[in-house]
């Protein structure tokens, strides 16, 4: 599958990735993520390779570098080249080499996870390669996908229950949501035990309501502060985790990632004996899943870990089973009706037929700030690819269509108003540009 290079919009997205590409990796976006992000480089490599394969395994080999002997692959890579003024948190903050005897002694990198999606994207980068090359990409990362894989399953969960623990909501990529609120709420910050910090998010919005507040920055930097003096040990540091949560979100996506790295595995002609265990992990996840599904209100739920409660708001992160795959009859129609409702895409006043993050009927529901209500195409292209895979074909299609309309008629925003369209966030997010790309090599080969 390949773009039209001549197409317009793909022009501009291929320009955007040139623009902000470094050399050895693609910024996160032009001014406000000046580094290399987790789940943001996967995503910026499904939409390389229809530019270059080369140029996206070299994304994933970039991000690949920073991880750690325990496996876990950090939500940042940073660029040494960036002046430690340009975002905040710097490497120095996170001071990880120093902290963990695990992280890289000669790459920058921070202390936490984002969504596992690297194994979709590396699958589906292959598919894309020719045969021999393919075959060559999958032997490269199928050990260090399956050590990150193994990472999550053990450290992230200890209960075997199937469900991955994140210990910070920027774990979760959803970094404001509504989800987070209550965890968040009941952390207080010890009197005088937070270093200072300036924030550099905000000179990068046009408005600081897009962005978290001061006091969840607070918080965010707290829980930075007690993982690095325990020295990123999640799994030694348990109840000493202001912040511990079974994210169902995260846990689909490992699911489905682990269905892509027993492909890999295939092409790799990888060792026999670790597939019975990658099997394991996929019915684990299934059977953690399907415990958090409540159907009378049809949502999936999160699990706070250190209240014991479900976490029920209305966040895409619902569409959980959906990302996981093989779904039931049952839950299928949940989720298509939950889908069409007004809950999401069927509220009366959305500019597209698209998903916000947060449904404006949560009472979380904030239309222009950060996690909290605006459309992020990115998070399209996933509930699209989710929508194909389990072959919904008309509401993928529309779903694409949508989008497509979306980003031609307000640009490569990192998030959109669902109401008025307006752009918000960033400016030439490299992940909006990777997306589309994706999306008109769909369309033209007629393939999801
Ligand atoms: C946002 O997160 C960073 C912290 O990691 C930030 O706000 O500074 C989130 O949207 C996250 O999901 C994303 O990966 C990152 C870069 O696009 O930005």
């Amino acid at each position: 599958m390949s773009v039209d290079q001549q197409h317009p919009l793909a022009m501009r997205a291929a320009a955007i990735l040139q623009a902000n590409d470094t050399g050895t990796s693609i910024k996160a976006s032009a001014d406000l993520y000046p580094h290399q992000w987790s789940w943001d480089a996967a995503f910026v490599s499904i939409g390389l390779a229809h530019i270059s394969i080369d140029r996206a395994v070299q994304e994933m080999r970039s991000l690949f570098r920073g991880q750690w002997q325990n496996g876990m692959l950090p939500h940042i890579v940073y660029n040494p080249d960036v002046p430690a003024t340009a975002y905040f948190p710097d490497a120095a903050r996170w001071d990880a080499t120093k902290a963990s005897p695990d992280a890289p002694r000669d790459v920058a990198t921070s202390g936490i996870i984002q969504p596992p999606v690297h194994a979709i994207a590396i699958r589906l980068i292959c598919d894309r390669a020719e045969p021999e090359q393919a075959r060559a990409i999958a032997r490269e990362f199928y050990h260090p996908l399956l050590e990150w894989h193994r990472y999550l399953m053990s450290a992230r969960d200890p209960e075997s229950s199937g469900l991955v623990t994140i210990v910070h909501p920027w774990e979760s990529g959803m970094d404001n949501a509504p989800r987070w609120d209550a965890p968040l709420a009941r952390i207080q910050v010890p009197e005088g035990e937070l270093p200072p910090f300036e924030r550099r998010d905000l000179a990068h919005v046009a408005d600081p309501a897009q962005r978290p507040t001061d006091a969840d920055y607070d918080r965010y930097l707290w829980i930075v502060e007690v993982l690095k003096r325990g020295g990123y040990r999640v799994d030694r540091l348990r109840d000493a985790l202001p912040f511990r949560v079974k994210d169902s979100f995260v846990s689909a996506i490992l699911v489905a990632a682990n269905e892509s790295l027993i492909r890999i595995a295939d092409m790799a002609d990888g060792d026999v004996d670790d597939l019975p265990i990658i099997e394991s992990w996929i019915d684990r996840g299934r059977r953690g899943l399907a415990g958090q599904w409540d159907t009378g209100q049809d949502v999936c739920a999160d699990l706070d870990l250190v209240d014991g409660r479900p976490i029920s708001t209305r966040t895409i992160a619902t569409f959980a089973p959906l990302i996981a795959g093989q779904v039931t009859t049952d839950t299928k129609a949940a989720l298509i009706r939950l889908w069409h409702s007004t809950a999401f895409t069927g509220h009366p006043d959305l500019r597209w037929p698209l998903p916000p993050v947060t449904s404006p009927e949560d009472p979380g529901f904030a239309p222009t700030r950060y996690w909290r209500g605006p459309v992020w195409p990115v998070m399209s292209w996933l509930l699209w690819w989710a929508w194909s895979r389990i072959g919904e074909d008309v509401v993928a299609d529309k779903l694409r269509a949508a989008a497509l309309e979306q980003v031609t008629a307000v640009g490569f925003a990192e998030y959109m108003h669902p109401f008025t369209g307006e752009a918000l966030g960033s400016d030439d997010q490299s992940w909006t540009a990777a997306v589309v790309l994706d999306w008109l090599a769909s369309l033209e080969s007629g393939t999801r």
